[in-house]
């Protein structure tokens, strides 16, 4: 099994050079007849120019070069003609992949199977399916995949010793693919070789890592840096040592320069002990609080990475205000595949549309980078299910360009990956397309999120969270549900600029779908439609089983291929039971808390 292009021509030569060799057997193989203009300087960018003979002129670096060659394989798979000339840059230098995969071959939040990088404490992997994945990044357009857990556990901690040579071999593998490896790296690192701290200033400390560099340098020579989670859930870092994050990434970033390598530096970071009786913490200022302040302080080779949302991929959060405070830092955006919250791969649950959302709000050259924890596993068909895989596609399409249209490249997956009739094919990319929202109808209502089982984080608990630790907190009452975030409450919306505070300021005006982020609201609050607050969380869970059930019924008529079938339709029922049980276990608990019934009449049970 194969993921899009690998579907048309199973897989590609082990013998390689570089990206424009590839990009010569790639087209050969399509039967394309290309001249090639090598231009180093245009990187990653291309040109591609249509001649009178039927063949094509194709300029820019080598990298670029072959992102060309996969646009008109791709392009003429999907029927374009090619008839004009065309160019194209992408808009962020780093696209990344953020695996969160553990030495044991398990995978933090992983749904899709076990490790294609890991098992049983080493590297192991099948040089097929790294091509395969190669092949799949590069032509969606992405360059960066950082393969271990950014929980740096024993043995992850000895990938930059012991397990060097391992890894180089990995990186060579990818490297025709323009796809560079990235290391998450443990920030006390250097405190398992007779350094007495990890202290960022400490001299000591700072050599330890200058030496790593160099020995990591010397063995994979365009490793495109570290990915760092330090102060965060448990992990190590510069508070220990009463030193901020600047001082911790700038540390890096001096050993990492030389080599032009990046520190990525996670901002998800807040109090993981909360208790939840301290109504003063509000976990989704944490971000901001530590960060904003820092703004203008970090070196040039540092990307603050930031979770796309404040608290973490919730099926609707804000746009993180540090992604719209920090001018002058350089940021990445941290968006999730791994369906953590969003159905475990098993729901349909297609990202585009939110990401189209999260664009909207994001002023032009506010992020240079972006990153997306990945859905890849060794699953047969590596995304667990099969349709998940078009949420890694059209994530290298966003990641190349966020002008994107969402179902042009939702349908560009299709045609890929399958070949059906023109009709099956808009149903299908119809459905994908409403699939998110329908997965939120029956969830966690109006932006309020986390009334997942805890830990697992599939199913619904809506008390799961609330007495717990970890500052995720709805707060409801027989006559109130929601957290009041203005300037009135938490102050959490102080962190926006004036349109933002603007926007969500007023539950009178605060877009239906963000209502209960920000505002703590009575049962009775009545929306813009006329409804009350509490029949419109009724409704919402009665339409999105009603939904998910259309939704059943349409996936079904659609003709996959085996083995697709057999899982979609496997994955669905399980869906339809999720769908159903959120619906019930919801309003059961909405009712039960307020009292007050379904104005129409519709079952619910107490
Ligand atoms: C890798 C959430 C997830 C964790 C994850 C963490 C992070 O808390 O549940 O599994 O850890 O985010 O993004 O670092």
């Amino acid at each position: 099994m194969n993921l899009w292009l690998n579907r048309l021509v199973p897989s590609v030569p082990a013998d390689l050079t570089g990206p424009a060799d590839l990009a010569r057997y790639e087209l050969n193989n399509a039967g394309i007849r290309a001249e090639f203009n090598e231009n180093s300087a245009m990187g990653d960018a291309w040109r591609v120019e249509p001649r009178l003979d039927g063949s094509f002129l194709l300029t820019g670096g080598q990298t670029g070069l072959l992102y060309a060659s996969y646009r008109l394989i791709t392009g003429l798979v999907c029927g374009e003609e090619f008839l004009g000339s065309l160019s194209s840059a992408p808009k962020y230098a780093l696209r990344m992949i953020n695996c969160w995969d553990n030495m044991d071959g398990s995978i933090e939040r992983g749904y899709a199977g076990r490790s294609l990088f890991f098992r049983d404490g080493r590297i192991s992997y099948d040089p097929d399916r790294m091509r395969t994945l190669g092949r799949a990044m590069a032509s969606a357009g992405l360059n960066v995949l950082c393969v271990n857990n950014v929980n740096v556990h024993d043995p992850a901690q000895r990938l930059l010793e012991d397990f060097l040579p391992g890894l180089a071999a990995l990186a060579d593998l990818f490297r025709p693919f323009g796809v560079r490896l990235m290391l998450s790296i443990d920030f006390s690192q250097p405190m398992r070789h007779g350094v007495s701290s990890a202290d960022p200033l400490d001299p000591a400390v700072r050599a330890w890592w200058k030496e790593t560099a160099a020995r990591v340098y010397a063995a994979i020579p365009d490793l495109a840096g570290f990915l760092v989670k330090a102060d965060s859930e448990g992990r190590p870092g510069p508070f220990s040592y009463g030193r901020n994050h600047a001082d911790g990434a700038n540390m890096l970033a001096e050993a990492l320069k030389p080599f032009g390598g990046y520190v990525v530096w996670r901002c998800f970071v807040y109090n993981c002990r909360q208790d939840w009786r301290d109504t003063r913490t509000d976990r989704p200022k944490a971000a901001w609080d530590h960060y904003a302040c820092l703004d203008g302080t970090f070196a040039g080779n540092v990307i603050l990475q930031v979770k796309h949302g404040p608290f973490d991929f919730q099926v609707r959060e804000p746009l993180s205000p540090l992604l719209l405070g920090m001018k002058h830092t350089n940021l990445a955006m941290e968006i999730q595949l791994a369906q953590e919250y969003t159905g475990h791969q098993i729901d349909l649950y297609t990202m585009i549309p939110m990401w189209k959302e999260l664009f909207d709000e994001l002023p032009a050259d506010s992020i240079m980078s972006i990153a997306a924890v990945s859905n890849l596993g060794d699953d047969e068909n590596y995304t667990g299910h099969p349709l998940a895989a078009v949420n890694l596609y059209t994530y290298g399409l966003m990641a190349w360009d966020p002008e994107t249209d969402a179902k042009e490249a939702v349908t560009r997956w299709i045609r890929l990956t399958y070949r059906f009739a023109p009709e099956q094919e808009q149903t299908l990319a119809g459905l994908l397309l409403s699939s998110r929202r329908i997965y939120e109808k029956y969830t966690a209502p109006l932006g309020i999120g986390w009334m997942v089982t805890p830990h697992s984080h599939y199913g619904p608990n809506p008390s799961g969270y609330e007495y717990d630790l970890w500052g995720t907190y709805h707060k409801a009452d027989r006559n109130a549900v929601g957290i009041d975030r203005t300037h009135a409450g938490t102050g959490y919306l102080d962190q926006y600029p004036e349109s933002f505070r603007t926007k969500y300021g007023d539950p009178a005006v605060c877009p239906d779908l963000f209502l209960l982020f920000f505002h703590r609201l009575p049962y009775s609050f009545r929306m813009k439609d006329g409804r009350t607050l509490i029949q419109r969380i009724y409704d919402d869970h009665f339409e999105g089983l009603e939904e998910t059930r259309d939704l059943a019924r349409e996936l079904a008529a659609i003709p996959f291929p085996e083995p697709d079938a057999t899982v979609i339709r496997a994955r669905m029922k399980l869906q339809l039971y999720n769908a159903g049980e959120w619906c019930d276990v919801i309003n059961t608990f909405f009712h039960r808390l307020s009292g007050v019934p379904d104005d129409r009449g519709r079952i619910i049970y107490d």
